[in-house]
C-alpha cells in the first residue's frame, strides 16, 4: 500500500435506510439554502424574492465517513425539498466532474429526475426508487424533485473526481425543467434573468 498518497480508510460497514433515507455512521452534512443557487434559476426576480422570504433550504447532502480522496469511493444521500421558482422545479447547483469520471445514483424515495448535459446534447433519466441513472464520465449532471414529496437518491462516486460548479454556471444544463399539467415539460436553458 505503499503507493497511497492518502492512506485508504480502513473497511467498514456503511447501514443503508432506505426507508429513512438514511447511513450510518454519517460523515459530512451540506445544506444548500436558495441563497447559496445564486444565477441558476431562469427568474431572478423569483430567486430574490425567495432569498428575502425565509431563504429555504432547497437540498441537503448526508455523506459517509468515506473521504472525497483519489481512489476512494464515497457515497451520499441528497435530499431535494419540493418547491418550485417562477415554476421551475428545485434542483441542486449541478456540477461537472473536471477529471471526467463517472457515477451512480439510485433513487430512493419520491420523484425526481436525472439531467445530464455534455455540452452539446442533454439527457435525462426519470428517477423513482429503485432506478439506478448512470453518468458517464463528460456530462454534467443536475438533480430535480419533480415531484410533492422530498426527492431522495444515493450517488456513489470516485472520491478524485472533483466538482465543477463553474462550469454549469458557465455553460447551463442544456435544458430547464418546469411544472406543467402533465407533471413536469422541458424549456431550452436560458441564463438566469432579473
Ligand atoms: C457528487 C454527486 C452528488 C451531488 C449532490 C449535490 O458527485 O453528484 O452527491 O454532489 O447531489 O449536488 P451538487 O450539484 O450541489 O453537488
Ligand atoms: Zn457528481
Amino acid at each position: 500500500m505503499s503507493d497511497f498518497i492518502t492512506p485508504p480508510v480502513p473497511p467498514m460497514t456503511i447501514h443503508f435506510d432506505a426507508q429513512a433515507g438514511t447511513l450510518t455512521p454519517e460523515g459530512p452534512v451540506l445544506e444548500r439554502r436558495m441563497s447559496d443557487l445564486e444565477g441558476l434559476f431562469a427568474d431572478k426576480g423569483a430567486w430574490d424574492e425567495a432569498v428575502a422570504n425565509g431563504n429555504p433550504v432547497v437540498y441537503s447532502v448526508v455523506s459517509t465517513p468515506v473521504p472525497e480522496v483519489d481512489r476512494e469511493l464515497p457515497q451520499s444521500i441528497t435530499t431535494i425539498e419540493p418547491g418550485t421558482t417562477a415554476g421551475e422545479f428545485w434542483m441542486t447547483k449541478g456540477h461537472q466532474h473536471p477529471n471526467h469520471q463517472g457515477e451512480i445514483y439510485l433513487g430512493i424515495s419520491g420523484q425526481g429526475g436525472l439531467l445530464m448535459f455534455d455540452g452539446e446534447n442533454t439527457s435525462w433519466v426519470d428517477m423513482a426508487p429503485g432506478v439506478i441513472g448512470y453518468i458517464p464520465p463528460g456530462w454534467a449532471h443536475r438533480s430535480v424533485n419533480v415531484g410533492s414529496e422530498p426527492y431522495k437518491f444515493l450517488a456513489v462516486y470516485p472520491g478524485g473526481a472533483g466538482h465543477d460548479y463553474g462550469w454549469v454556471l458557465e455553460n447551463g444544463m442544456g435544458q430547464r425543467v418546469y411544472s406543467s399539467d402533465a407533471g413536469h415539460e422541458f424549456a431550452p436553458f436560458f441564463a438566469a434573468q432579473a
